[in-house]
């Protein structure tokens, strides 16, 4: 049924999804509006860090199964997978699904699917079929001639782990819901091309939600051990001792609190519910709040453990102390440092004045934009030799591993549990 697949949008989901289908012998046309990510592809190369992921897509470029493009061709799928980001006052952005309807609905044929991947705000699998039938008067649409439309359409999200997502893709079930029963069943046989997990059939708007009550489930979960480690350390309580306590009751599994919740998913999703219902989303809007409130209290510590160093130092100003920062990445063992909390309490931290020293064991160079005189990338041998205060903001590997050096400094912050346990994030 499907030969020939087009994947719109090569970035962190949509080429390694392109790349698996090539890897089935699919002849995949990826489409981005990004030169570069398209010369990269075309080099047998890849633009984005993901494990497992360089390799396979060497071998569908150079055994001809995959090429990329910045126009759409004609293909038996298209799949949609392109950022939905928020705007000012978390309001939905959808405007490259939109652009992506406006460039493949000329290519379209009578026989082809379409499956939306983009996390979006519910309702959008059917704003979609409404560009391409505004583009296209001459095909029908599910929302025209339902099982006999000329052209069919699904929504199905991903749900995979950054840093696991070759691995994910394959096993995760997925969740599959066509505008009609005909998209899910064409939709279902498509994925089987490399799906192992469960296929499971929904309709599109139950799949959209779908997509947004598991990130928003989480940022509930992590914004409730947030919250416990405020009150706890007004309270005097170690909160992560405490967590370990509570988790040994059958049936409380509480996650861990940290310096807040970064990422591009589960920081961005909630607000699409909200958006849509924000009478009724209490819950997951505070969590909303109170995650993103995190950096901020962690950057209340350091200014007090700072005040504390210049009080004990008479004479000495702020651009005499030495502030180390333990990670910049959004969560661990990872080197991706976009909407990262620890990034953001780093920036802050520079902003005060003080010299600070970012050691991030997953990056070589500190990116252009964070070019300060103040901050420099440094050895964890560096930081704890020369540090005034030193705070920990990411639980990587090697800092739970060096974790009894880091316990003998003085002037500690603790944002992620290192030193009170050594259990990792789930
Ligand atoms: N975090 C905590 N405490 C925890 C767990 C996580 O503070 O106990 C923080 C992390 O440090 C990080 C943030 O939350 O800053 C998000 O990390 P994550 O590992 O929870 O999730 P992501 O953003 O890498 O991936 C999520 C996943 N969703 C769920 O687990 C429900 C993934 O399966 C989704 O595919 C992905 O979002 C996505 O693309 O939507």
């Amino acid at each position: 049924m499907f030969n020939t697949i087009s994947m719109i949008g090569l970035g962190y989901i949509g080429l390694p999804t392109a790349t698996l289908f090539a890897s089935r012998k699919k002849h995949v046309i990826g489409v981005d509006i990004n030169q570069h990510a398209v010369d990269t592809v075309n080099q047998g190369r890849i633009h984005i860090v993901e494990p497992e992921l360089d390799m396979l897509v060497h071998a569908a470029v150079t055994q001809g199964y995959l090429r990329a493009t910045t126009k759409p061709e004609s293909a038996d799928a298209f799949l949609i997978a392109v950022p939905t980001p928020f705007t000012d006052g978390h309001k939905p952005d959808t405007s490259y699904i939109e652009a992506s309807a406006r460039a493949i609905a000329p290519v379209l044929e009578k026989g082809n699917l379409v499956i939306l991947e983009s996390t979006s705000p519910v309702g959008t699998t059917e704003k979609l079929a409404g560009w391409l039938a505004d583009a296209r008067p001459d095909l029908s649409f599910p929302q025209q001639a339902a099982e006999a439309a000329d052209i069919q359409i699904a929504y199905c999200p991903e749900r995979v782990l950054p840093g696991r997502v070759v691995h994910e893709l394959v096993a995760n079930d997925r969740v599959i819901g066509g505008m009609t029963r005909t998209a899910t069943y064409m939709a279902a046989a498509l994925y089987k091309t490399f799906v192992q997990g469960e296929l499971v059939a929904t309709n599109a708007r139950t799949a959209e939600m779908c997509k947004l009550t598991e990130n928003a489930f989480r940022d509930v979960n992590i914004a409730f051990a947030n919250e416990l480690s405020i009150i706890c350390d007004k309270l005097d309580i170690n909160v992560w001792e405490l967590i370990s306590l509570a988790n040994r009751h059958p049936r409380v599994n509480i996650l861990q609190p940290g310096a807040g919740v970064g990422g591009h998913c589960i920081a961005v999703d909630p607000w699409f519910i909200v958006d849509t219902s924000p009478d009724e989303a209490r819950i997951i809007r505070t969590a909303r709040e109170v995650n993103d409130h995190k950096p901020e209290w962690v950057l209340e510590k350091v200014k007090i453990a700072i005040a504390d160093v210049l009080s004990s130092r008479p004479g000495a100003t702020m651009a005499d102390i030495k502030v180390a920062c333990l990670g910049l990445a959004f969560k661990p063992d990872i080197d991706d440092l976009r909407e990262s909390p620890a990034l953001e309490i780093t920036e802050s931290i520079v902003k005060l004045g003080c010299q600070v020293l970012a050691v991030e064991p997953n990056i070589d160079v500190l990116p252009e934009k964070l070019s300060r005189s103040n901050l420099a990338l440094a050895s964890l041998d560096e930081a704890l030799a020369t540090a005034d205060v030193l705070c920990v903001l990411v639980k990587h590997r090697s800092f739970i591993e060096a974790a009894s050096d880091i316990r003998d400094h003085d002037g500690i912050i603790d944002g992620v549990g290192l030193l009170s346990s050594t259990q990792a994030s789930r």
